[in-house]
């Protein structure tokens, strides 16, 4: 019972540092991150807000992805001077301090959109959980320029595997996503336009200290009720 219970300890020690689970936030079937749900032109899940100014999907008419998941893509980019598609999502997920994260998605340049133009995306919190409250970034990027026509045999952007910067401003806030054009810097003219599909993001989460602490407790008190019992037989 000894020798167990020895054997216990150490097995849970040797694999506390590769307890992680790994949580889907968004894929096709999650938040609609393939953007198949919905009404018309708007997608279930996703909203406008900070610089989005309008949320579409469509079914591609022009330089289509070919191989998009399902039949809509969500388009970034133009119309005009103030309009701006794109998409923004409040996963619900509270981040934990030891987070990282995997994300991935894909992409097309549809109609009028030049190699110079750029769209942005990121995964943050802010200070409040709404929109309203200050941003902290956990990761971001840029897509820029041409794919190409071929882009069925175009991957998925994995822009992040096991990544991501988490501070102590996002600890505990619900985690966004956005893809967006930045009027700044985007270089993108008046009907311009890219199309995004299969959007997916995961967590990497490990368990607290405490978790940890809690479990191992656990299991030498039910070790030691189990020795108790057979001594009692
Ligand atoms: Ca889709
Ligand atoms: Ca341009």
């Amino acid at each position: 019972m000894k020798n167990l219970l020895i054997i216990g300890l150490l097995l849970i020690l040797g694999l506390s540092p590769a307890w992680c689970d790994t949580l889907i936030l968004v894929d096709p079937t999650t938040l609609n991150g393939s953007f198949e749900s919905g009404s018309g032109n708007i997608p279930s899940n996703w909203q406008t807000g900070l610089t989005v100014t309008e949320v579409y999907r469509q079914i591609p008419v022009s330089a289509p992805m070919p191989a998009p998941e399902g039949s809509y893509v969500l388009t970034i980019g133009r119309n005009n001077t103030t309009n701006y598609p794109g998409c923004l999502l409040n996963t619900g997920y509270n981040v934990k301090s030891a987070d990282t994260f995997n994300f991935s998605f894909q992409w097309d340049n549809a109609g009028g959109w030049d190699s110079n133009d750029q769209f942005e995306w990121r995964i943050f919190t802010t200070s409040d959980d709404t929109l309203s409250g200050t941003i902290t970034t956990i990761a971001n990027g840029t897509g820029t320029g041409s794919v190409g026509s071929t882009v069925n045999l175009f991957p998925p952007v994995v822009p992040l595997t096991a990544g991501g910067t988490v501070t102590g401003a996002n600890v505990g806030r619900d985690v966004w996503v956005e893809f967006f054009i930045n009027p700044a810097n985007g270089n993108v003219e008046n009907n311009s336009y890219a199309y995004l599909d299969n959007v997916v993001l995961s967590v990497n989460t490990v368990p607290e200290p405490s978790t940890t602490m809690l479990g191992l407790a656990s299991l030498l008190a039910w070790l030691a009720f189990q020795r108790g019992r057979k001594n009692r037989a």
